[in-house]
């Protein structure tokens, strides 16, 4: 038996965290065990590495070290969370993945999408979400959201079009898996935001209750 693995993306000010608890409540009213995480993080190790990535006193990093710290947390990651939890039957429900690395370590930092892709093959062994999730908005309208919160951490701190960059690549990978990756407009108020997730997971979720 396996679990689903769902994924969620986006930019700034995507609206991430409001719908990740959505989607956690309809998971578990389902009666699915679902294991919710995040990356960078998710394991003792992984949030040490997280605390690296995002502290904007290190201006200092390194593209490659950059990219190198983002799956050294997914490796730790994949085998004491993920991969177990699948294999058990528990579904997972990660805030961001590797769709993020080619975002933002990709298409933002300029890092090959052919090296980017040695990594993944190598750390997780062709395993990818069942779904991901893409809040899709203008980024001049999530910086105006994200704008209202505290401090900008070494990510948010990047200029205009860093981030445009950044969604273009995101787009780019639903245009190219649109089996996997649902592009959710975003943009809109929560409630239509979260009635399209609920579409999808309206699917997901019948698909899994009759098997
Ligand atoms: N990163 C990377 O570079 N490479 C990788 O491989 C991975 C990650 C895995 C940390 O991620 C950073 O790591 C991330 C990329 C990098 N940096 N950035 N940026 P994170 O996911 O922890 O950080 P985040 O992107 O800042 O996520 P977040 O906290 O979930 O933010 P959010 O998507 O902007 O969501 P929010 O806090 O729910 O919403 C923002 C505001 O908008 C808030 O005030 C809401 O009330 C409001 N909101 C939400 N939805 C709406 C709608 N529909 N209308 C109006 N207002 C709304």
């Amino acid at each position: 038996m396996s679990g689903k693995f769902i994924t969620l993306e986006g930019g700034e000010g995507a609206g991430k965290t409001t719908c990740l608890k959505h989607i956690e409540k309809r998971i578990k009213e389902a009666g699915i065990d679902l294991c919710v995480t995040r990356e960078p993080g998710g394991t003792r190790t992984g949030e040490k590495i997280r605390e690296i990535l995002l502290d904007r006193g290190n201006f200092d990093i390194l593209d490659d070290t950059e990219l190198i710290l983002m799956f050294a947390a997914r490796s730790q990651h994949l085998n004491e969370v993920i991969s177990p939890a699948l294999v058990a039957g528990t579904w997972v429900l990660c805030d961001r993945f590797t769709d993020a690395t080619y975002a933002y370590q990709g298409g933002g930092r300029g890092i090959s999408q052919q090296r980017i892709a040695d990594l993944e093959h190598w750390v997780q062994k062709g395993l990818k979400p069942d779904l991901t999730l893409l809040l899709d908005l203008p980024v001049d309208v999530g910086l105006e959201r994200a704008g209202k919160r505290s401090t900008p951490d070494r990510f948010e701190s990047e200029d205009i079009s860093f981030m445009q960059r950044m969604r273009l690549t995101y787009l780019d990978i639903a245009s190219r898996e649109p089996e996997r990756v649902k592009v959710i407009d975003s943009s809109q108020a929560l409630g239509n935001v979260l009635s399209q997730i609920d579409s999808i997971l309206d699917d997901l979720l019948a698909g899994a209750t009759s098997e």
